[in-house]
């Protein structure tokens, strides 16, 4: 009903460059004309609208802050800012872009020969190729080290055998990244390239979600699958380089949810300019809604200013993954009080899907729980500060 004109209290804008802004607004006039009419639809039929994929090849959006192999090399902070725009429509739109980007393509990149590079980047950063990035197990979340899933090296060969959960993307890619330890070497976690449409290797869709509807979640089962050995990354190894992977995602995470909140309030403050209660008045004339927004704005505005320096640092190559925690536990954490507190200003309205801040709540519970839960981040952050592990 309101069309965004983005939020900024402090002359944010100042602090970004050209190429910056630019990003950020070709995302953002994408969502307002792209997704916005279509999402509440796609929220209630649980589609993920895959008909925008060709667009958004086209804008760059995917591997965005990658170099060559088609993708637009922009900063990390433009990345961020893209990342904010597409949250602001939907999370799981975001959520699409982010395996896409940093689960799928940035292995490749980071850990991938040459020819895995040649074959999958470009079509990756059109959106002709879709990936998924499979690390957490039905038994394994927090905990992916005790991953179960297994690759055996069969003379030119690996064959892998396992169970992924809660994949996003899972069903509609054309590869998957596969995290397995290797039982026949020295058990290390290394990352394999699975092309879905090989024997043995299935996806099967989680229904009933309320949170994500608009996007992918799926089970993988792998059983007998078997990989050429140059499938294998061949520069990962060990726990930590899912953990990379992990760092870039929830980078964009911690911007990508200042997008969510951006929407929750503006849609909020909106309202209560418009709804009267009591003495003829707009209820935002009441001390009490007042202080909701104030919460709001302030905690937004603290939001922006962490991912922008860690997006500094991280354009210096300065970043360490303890500062990316504290922006993903951090501006999760304040989206989800966002939606929570513009919910309760729209009160009864702010419970159908007219508005867009229940869906926000709702996907922001999932945003909470991936990439490691808001608890996670805590012991990490624990763990640097302390120098103990409380795993
Ligand atoms: P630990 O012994 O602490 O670490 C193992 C090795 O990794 C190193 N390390 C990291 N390296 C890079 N980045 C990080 N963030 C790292 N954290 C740790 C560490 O130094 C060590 O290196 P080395 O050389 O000594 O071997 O590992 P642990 O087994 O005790 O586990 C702790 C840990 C870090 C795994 C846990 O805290 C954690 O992060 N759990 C959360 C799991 C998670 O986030 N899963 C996400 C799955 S993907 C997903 O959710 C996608 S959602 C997609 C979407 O739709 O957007
Ligand atoms: P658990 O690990 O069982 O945690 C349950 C609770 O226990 C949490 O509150 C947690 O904080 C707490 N807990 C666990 N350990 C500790 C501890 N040591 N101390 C204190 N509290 C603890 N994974 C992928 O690999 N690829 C994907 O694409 C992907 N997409 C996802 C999409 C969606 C919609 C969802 C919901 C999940 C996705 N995930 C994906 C999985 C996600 O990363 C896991 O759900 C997450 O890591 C948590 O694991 P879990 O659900 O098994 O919860």
């Amino acid at each position: 009903a309101f069309p965004f004109k983005g939020v900024d209290f402090i002359g944010f804008d100042a602090m970004l460059n050209d190429d910056e802004r630019m990003a950020r607004d070709a995302t953002r006039d994408f969502i307002e004309d792209k997704l916005i009419p279509i999402i509440e639809s796609c929220n209630r039929e649980g589609r993920f609208p895959r008909e925008l994929v060709p667009e958004m090849g086209m804008l760059g959006l995917f591997g965005a802050n990658l170099h060559g192999y088609g993708c637009a090399g922009m900063s990390n902070v433009a990345y961020g800012l893209v990342m904010q725009e597409l949250e602001r429509g939907d999370s799981g739109l975001r959520s699409f872009v982010s395996v896409q980007s940093a689960l799928v393509m940035y292995p490749i990149y980071t850990f991938g020969s040459d020819a895995q590079k040649d074959l999958w980047l470009p079509k990756l950063a059109t959106g002709e190729a879709l990936g998924c990035f499979g690390l957490t197990e039905p038994d394994f979340g927090s905990n992916p080290g005790g991953m179960r899933t297994r690759a055996v090296k069969d003379g030119d060969s690996y064959i892998l055998n396992g169970e992924k959960m809660w994949i996003t993307s899972g069903s509609i890619a054309d590869v998957a990244v596969i995290w397995a330890k290797i039982s026949n070497e020295d058990d290390r976690v290394r990352g394999f390239l699975v092309e879905t449409d090989r024997p043995g290797f299935k996806a099967h869709d989680v229904h009933g979600k309320w949170s994500l509807r608009a996007s992918v979640t799926s089970g993988l089962s792998l059983q007998d699958v078997r990989v050429p050995a140059e499938n294998l990354l061949p520069g990962s190894g060990g726990l930590k380089s899912p953990l990379m992977c992990l760092n870039q995602a929830r980078y964009g995470i911690g911007w990508g949810v200042i997008g969510a909140a951006m929407s929750c309030y503006d849609t909020a403050l909106q309202y209560a300019l418009d709804r009267k209660q009591f003495h003829d008045a707009p209820i935002a004339s009441h001390q009490l809604v007042q202080e909701k927004l104030a919460w709001m704005i302030t905690e937004i505005t603290k939001a922006q200013l962490l991912s922008l320096q860690v997006g500094r640092m991280k354009d210096a190559g300065k970043v360490e993954h303890q500062h990316i925690s504290m922006a993903k536990r951090n501006n999760v954490w304040m989206a989800v009080e966002c939606a929570r507190m513009a919910r309760d200003i729209l009160g009864g309205a702010g419970i159908t899907d007219d508005y867009p801040i229940m869906r926000h709540m709702m996907n922001l519970e999932s945003v909470k729980t991936y990439e490691g839960t808001h608890d996670i981040h805590t012991l990490i952050l624990g763990q640097s500060v302390t120098g103990i592990s409380a795993f």
